[in-house]
Parts: C-alpha cells; structure tokens; sequence
C-alpha cells in the first residue's frame, strides 16, 4: 500500500524538522567553538550528525513506500547564546518539541490506519525518550556546575568523548 497523501506531506515535514535540528545543532556546536569549549561543541556535533541520520531514514522510508520526498524550506537557526547552559536547556526544549512532531505523526498514521507508518515511527518514539533524558540530564548538571569554572572544564572533558552514535 502506497503512503496516503496526507502521510506523505506530513513525513515530508517530518525530514524538515530533522533538518532543521542538524541545522540547530550545527549553530550551537559553532557557539560553542567560538567560546573554546571544544567538548560541548563536539558533543554538538554528534548530535547534528544523528539528527542527518532521522532526516535519512525518514528520506529510505518515505521512498520504500512509493511516496515523494520534496524538501521544504529550513529557517536560519538561532546564532547566539548566553552559556552552554542555556544551550542545553534550548536543545531540551527543542527536543520536546520534536517529541510533539512525533506523536502527532502517530495519532496521523493511526487515523490514516496506516500501521506500516505507526510501526517505523515507533523508532523515533523512543529515540526521543532518550533525547529529552540526555539534554535534560546535561542541563541539569550545568545547573548545578552553575558558574564553577573547574566543573565546566570537567564536563566539557567528558561530553568531549562522545562519538556520533
Ligand atoms: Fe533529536 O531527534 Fe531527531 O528525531
């Protein structure tokens, strides 16, 4: 069964929102560079690069299913911050937001009786349970660091080991 048009507008939103994300993401790793945190910014840089990784799957998908990807416009992502606290904090509330996206294209593949579609997206509902969980956590502790100079160092040390996944 081919995507019903309804789904496919809506998936191809979808690959936007991922874009856009990378595109988010990529802003704040090059705050991040600008202010020599060089940890922060390549935990950030990982992060843009599995964003990519939704926007292709999503991208596979949209193709196995005979549907038409056609990329929408992205709009210019924030440039400034204040801290990498308020970074952090801004990538969970963004984080949040895609979770919103994703459940809405559930209840959308549910209404279409699409279940191929409610099952992929099953994917991305729990990626974003993780999502939210890590940016909370490291906004949390960026709290908590508050204006400790030692502690700022020290995470931005740790968040520097991550690959992209
Ligand atoms: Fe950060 O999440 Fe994509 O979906």
């Amino acid at each position: 069964m081919r995507l019903s048009e309804k789904m496919e507008k809506a998936l191809n939103t979808q690959i936007k929102e991922e874009f856009e994300s990378a595109y988010l993401y990529l802003s704040m790793a090059a705050y991040l560079k600008s202010k020599k945190f060089s940890g922060f910014a390549k935990w950030m840089e990982a992060q843009m690069q599995e964003e990519l990784n939704h926007a292709m799957k999503l991208y596979s998908y949209v193709n196995e299913r005979g549907g038409r990807v056609v990329l929408e416009e992205l709009k210019k992502p924030q440039e400034n911050w204040n801290s990498p606290q308020e970074i952090f904090e801004a990538a969970y509330k963004h984080e949040c937001y895609i979770s919103d996206k994703i459940n809405e294209l559930v209840h959308l593949a549910r209404d279409e009786k699409d279940n191929a579609t409610e099952s992929f997206l099953q994917w991305f509902v729990n990626e974003q349970v993780e999502e939210e969980a890590t940016t909370s956590e490291i906004a949390d502790k960026l709290r908590f660091i508050g204006e400790s100079k030692n502690g700022l160092l020290m995470l931005d040390n740790t968040l520097g080991q991550r690959g992209a996944e």
